[in-house]
């Protein structure tokens, strides 16, 4: 073994020791199975980022899943939705009478929405992944109101039934919902449980006779609650461990029918957006569910309601990114009419740089969700991070684009009849259900850094026996003898990135390999109480987030250039220019998570916020002191 190489593994013993005792339990929440002991090798490219590794399989060559059949379909589909919400729905007179009215309803049922991944032979569209999402596009472009009807209904209400029914299940279950003549909601949060969603009291028991479950409880802010007639209900239930013969609670899932009985619901809620989405609490009393409802086995609800969410977070990237495009729409008309100053203001910079933002944002949030989408029709079941990614990234980046679009449209922007007033009200929860955009930071970088510090423990043991791990140890000490005298350790996107984008190809490694030594930085520094260091928990998820969006433009840019589209050139200059932009954000965000200075300032910001919340308000007077 070469001299420095040897050195620094003889350097890397001690710390890696620190590692040891990394409980795979963090903060509540903790990575997938197979990443807890000794992790299998992931094929995602966002869990192996937090290695420094990059696995180019689920991101290069930009995926391209339809068949021409399926792209035909498609295609038929597009323009008579797309009318549907131009000529029939009224977005504006649904936020006021906050309804959708019953020629609506019902024109949406004929469409086919309410169905869109229905099999065919049990009455649905039979849409993949990629083709929904190009669905989901167009309502998010119209009326995010109605997007989320239909998306509980579909993206979370019945996927239950889709992912994990029996084939009885589904066949009793899915031809009603497909139609809309059934309609379904999922029902998780409870008023003492949002995020932290395995502490739901909700409970079923099974009776006496062994026949049926009985169901109390009740959850809250429930989208289509007040109307639902299918209902998946997640639940605590009372769970026989084989092997201890210890009886605790778990989570179940239950497919509920309000006709069964002692089902009732609050009235709507009033909310600041998506008001003509009916949102209402939700009553079990005694409701008697037949035991063959019970969905994904005895105490397995828990993971039956990570995985819907899982599998429907890219829908919402997808809508947003159809919400950003109809907002620039209204943005670059405007800025194109409107003279100021003997100008047209889209002339100026400042709002060049505005609209050239917004565009940005939106390919990125765009070639997520597509490149999401098109691995989970791969048969991909390692998305989660990417999925939970597109979802933080696209609603937040919706938010910024609708805010802008209103500030280049001045006062037309602030009035309601322009219409943005109403998606920025829309928009404003995107940013909190379906996990809240804090929450699934947290999950990113937690789930990145155990999968890393596995592979790290797994190291330390190979260290422990060097003849029988020759290769492995040979091949760490190098990369990290290369990290340590500033040298790269070679990585490289070379071989699949459009040679007119190496620049931005070399930024996006450079950050890689400065993420998976700052993952293991943290892991050394902090060991297990890494989890307890939330400020820099965040930063590092925004940097993964940030290095996500980077190969997603490079990929799909590099696709477009390839194949001399049209676009091909302008795609290329989004790309270099946002990942010039998100290179030196992830920089700092790296370099903040070792700085003495933000240190100090983390201590600070802890200290104000717990000093205000203990004087129960801000604590500095007015300036003039009363
Ligand atoms: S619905 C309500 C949404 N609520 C939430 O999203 C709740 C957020 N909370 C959580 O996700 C969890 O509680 C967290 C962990 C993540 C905080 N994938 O001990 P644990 C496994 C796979 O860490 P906790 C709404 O808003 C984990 O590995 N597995 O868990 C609708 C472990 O497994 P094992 C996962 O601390 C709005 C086990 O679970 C995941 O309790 C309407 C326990 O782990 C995961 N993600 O929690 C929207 N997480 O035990 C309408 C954990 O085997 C739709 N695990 O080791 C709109 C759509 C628009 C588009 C449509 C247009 C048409």
């Amino acid at each position: 073994m070469h001299r420095v190489t040897q050195r620094v593994l003889q350097q890397l013993k001690p710390q890696l020791k620190a590692l040891v005792n990394t409980s795979p339990r963090v903060c509540g929440i903790h990575a997938s199975p197979q990443h807890k002991q000794q992790p299998a090798e992931s094929t995602s490219f966002a869990l192996n980022l937090f290695r420094g590794k990059v696995n180019t399989e689920q991101v290069f060559p930009y995926p391209d899943v339809l068949t021409e059949d399926q792209r035909e379909i498609l295609r038929s589909l597009i323009d008579p939705t797309t009318k549907f919400f131009q000529d029939k729905n009224d977005a504006l007179k649904n936020d006021a009478l906050e309804k959708i009215d019953d020629e609506t309803m019902r024109g949406l049922c004929e469409l086919g929405a309410m169905g869109i991944q229905v099999p065919e032979d049990l009455g649905g569209l039979g849409m993949n992944n990629t083709q929904y999402a190009r669905l989901c596009e167009i309502v998010g472009g119209h009326d995010l109101g109605v997007s989320i009807f239909i998306g509980a209904h579909q993206s979370i209400g019945f996927k239950g039934i889709l992912l994990f029914g029996s084939p009885e299940q589904k066949e009793k279950y899915l031809p009603k919902l497909a139609t809309g003549e059934n309609v379904a909601a999922f029902c998780l949060t409870e008023p003492q449980s949002g995020s932290d969603a395995s502490s739901i009291r909700t409970r079923a028991v099974l009776s006496e006779d062994g026949s049926h479950y009985v169901l109390n409880g009740s959850k809250i802010w429930i989208s289509n609650g007040g109307f639902a007639e299918i209902f998946t209900v997640f639940a605590q239930m009372p769970v026989k461990d084989e092997k201890t013969g210890v009886v605790k609670d778990k989570v179940g899932a239950f497919i509920v029918e309000r006709s069964f009985g002692g089902v009732t619901s609050g009235p709507p809620e009033k909310k600041m957006g998506i008001k003509c989405s009916n949102t209402a609490e939700v009553y079990f009393e005694d409701v008697k569910i037949p035991k063959e409802n019970l969905l994904g086995g005895e105490g397995g609800g828990f993971k039956v309601a990570m995985n819907i969410l899982n599998n429907g977070r890219f829908g919402m990237a997808a809508a947003l990114s159809g919400t950003m495009k109809s907002a620039i729409y209204k943005a670059i008309d405007h800025a194109s009419q409107r003279s100021q100053f003997g100008r047209k203001i889209d002339t100026f910079g400042a709002i060049q740089e505005k609209i050239a933002r917004m565009v940005m944002v939106q390919y990125v949030t765009e070639s997520m969700a597509y490149m999401i989408s098109a691995n989970m029709d791969r048969g991909s079941k390692e998305f989660q991070i990417e999925a939970a990614i597109s979802k933080v990234y696209g609603s937040e980046a919706a938010w910024f684009v609708v805010d802008e679009a209103i500030q280049i449209l001045g006062g037309m922007g602030y009035m309601r009849e322009t219409g943005l007033e109403k998606v920025l009200r829309d928009l404003r929860i995107f940013r909190i259900f379906e996990g809240t955009n804090d929450i699934l930071r947290l999950f990113v970088a937690l789930t990145g850094i155990q999968y890393a510090g596995g592979h790290l423990k797994g190291l330390q043991k190979a260290l422990k026996d060097p003849i029988s791990n020759l290769g492995v140890i040979v091949d760490e000490g190098a990369k990290r003898a290369k990290r340590m005298v500033g040298m790269s350790s070679g990585l490289s996107l070379g071989n699949v990135v459009h040679p007119d984008l190496q620049k931005s190809s070399t930024l996006t490694t450079a950050a890689i390999e400065k993420f998976g030594a700052s993952v293991e930085g943290l892991l050394i520094a902090h060991g297990k109480k890494i989890i307890e260091e939330q400020f820099l928990l965040n930063r590092l998820a925004d940097a993964a987030i940030d290095v996500y969006a980077m190969v997603a433009v490079l990929s799909r840019a590099s696709r477009a250039l390839t194949d001399h589209t049209p676009q091909a050139e302008h795609e290329g200059l989004i790309c270099d220019t946002f990942c010039l932009e998100a290179s030196e954000r992830i920089q700092k965000n790296l370099a903040d998570l070792s700085s003495k200075e933000k240190k100090t300032f983390y201590q600070n910001m802890a200290k104000i916020s717990t000093d205000v919340v203990g004087n129960e308000g801000p604590i500095h007077q007015n300036p003039l002191g009363f």
